[in-house]
């Protein structure tokens, strides 16, 4: 198979592997790539000799920075739906897939993992990070929401775990994620070779146990109970309260950050997951889909955020609206199924 190619796909030994292969662009999904992935999937889920999937991003910094988003970009601006829609409904029904897979999928997360790197990692396991990975949801930054299946696992984190991650979009480092959630063991990088070697030759995943290190305390473990607090509020503006009676420097930073996002993105952020906590993965996807055409199509903060954090990089984007205060309710309801 040809390096140039943006998945590589291989059966080595017992395993299936996976190469996201775009490391210029941190190895951000295109539909190309959505493709690929589903035909592994496809080809494995039946084939007795694949006894595990491993996952791994290529270039030494990044797993996978998200999806494609510029190219969403490009086809809101041209008033593509069509596009848009089978973007994110080929994307989702990947997660589903990996979801349902029935075998061990093995995710080695060392670098950046953010947004539809969650969705290909979160769903299955084990999902290994190590010392260099750096996980996040930052959809609320360029004006999206937690897709890609997040919707269903965020709510279900530790009280406003989710809700913290999904709306401040904050950096965790490998043993913050596994203490978060979203990962399950701690292998230093000097290790992936041997791990990698003894995955294929072996192809029982309970190997990464052997592998792991001892877990560092989270670099978040001092704010748990404010963040448990602040982020069970009902409502945004209600989160940014509870961050002012806090009255310290961490939560200072977390309402400067929020003051960040988009706020329609905020609001349709913490509505999602609030209904999230109740509903199946499948129908988490299915209002995730239906919430893209809205947010994509329907509202200017997405085309706006894209452009200020990823086409002209001024990290300026001008929010329609752009206070929280002035967000109407009513309006982010109806943006929901
Ligand atoms: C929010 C996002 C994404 C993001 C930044 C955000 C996202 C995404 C990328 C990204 C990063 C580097 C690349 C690239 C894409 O950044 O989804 O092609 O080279 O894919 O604040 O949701």
């Amino acid at each position: 198979m040809s390096t140039e190619a943006e998945v590589i796909a291989t059966r080595e030994g017992q395993a299936g592997r996976l190469l996201l292969n775009r490391p210029r662009a941190l190895n951000a999904l295109t539909l190309g790539m959505i493709r690929e992935i589903r035909r592994a999937i496809d080809a494995w889920r039946e084939d007795p000799a694949v006894r595990l999937v491993i996952l791994e991003g290529a270039g030494g910094r990044a797993f996978c920075a998200g999806g494609d988003v510029r190219a969403v970009r490009e086809a809101a601006l041209a008033g593509d739906r069509a596009a848009v829609a089978a973007f994110f409904s080929e994307e989702y029904a990947v997660n589903e897939g990996i979801a349902r897979f029935g075998k061990p999928w093995v995710s080695l997360i060392d670098g950046v993992c953010m947004g539809g790197g969650i969705g290909l990692s979160v769903h299955n396991g084990p999902r290994v990070v190590t010392e260099r990975a750096l996980l996040a949801m930052p959809e609320t930054a360029i004006a999206l929401f937690p897709d890609v299946g997040t919707s269903y696992v965020l709510p279900r984190l530790a009280p406003g775990m989710g809700a913290w991650i999904a709306l401040t979009g904050v950096r965790l480092a490998g043993a913050d994620a596994v203490h978060a959630g979203l990962a399950d063991h701690f292998v230093p990088s000097e290790r992936l070779p041997a791990l990698r070697a003894a995955l294929i030759e072996g192809g029982d995943a309970a190997v990464v146990e052997r592998f792991a290190a001892p877990l560092p305390p989270a670099s978040f473990a001092e704010h748990r109970a404010a963040i448990a607090r602040c982020f069970t509020q009902p409502s945004v503006l209600e989160i940014l309260r509870a961050l002012e009676r806090e009255g310290t420097p961490w939560a200072a930073e977390q309402a400067a950050l929020l003051r960040r996002m988009s706020p329609t993105s905020l609001c349709v952020s913490l509505e999602l997951l609030r209904r999230g906590a109740r509903l199946s993965l499948s129908e988490c996807l299915a209002e995730e889909l239906h919430l893209t055409s809205a947010v994509v199509h329907d509202h200017p903060d997405f085309r706006e955020g894209v452009r200020a954090v990823l086409v002209d990089k001024d990290n300026a984007p001008r929010w329609t609206p752009p206070r929280l205060e002035e967000v109407d309710p009513a309006a982010i309801l109806r943006m929901f199924r």
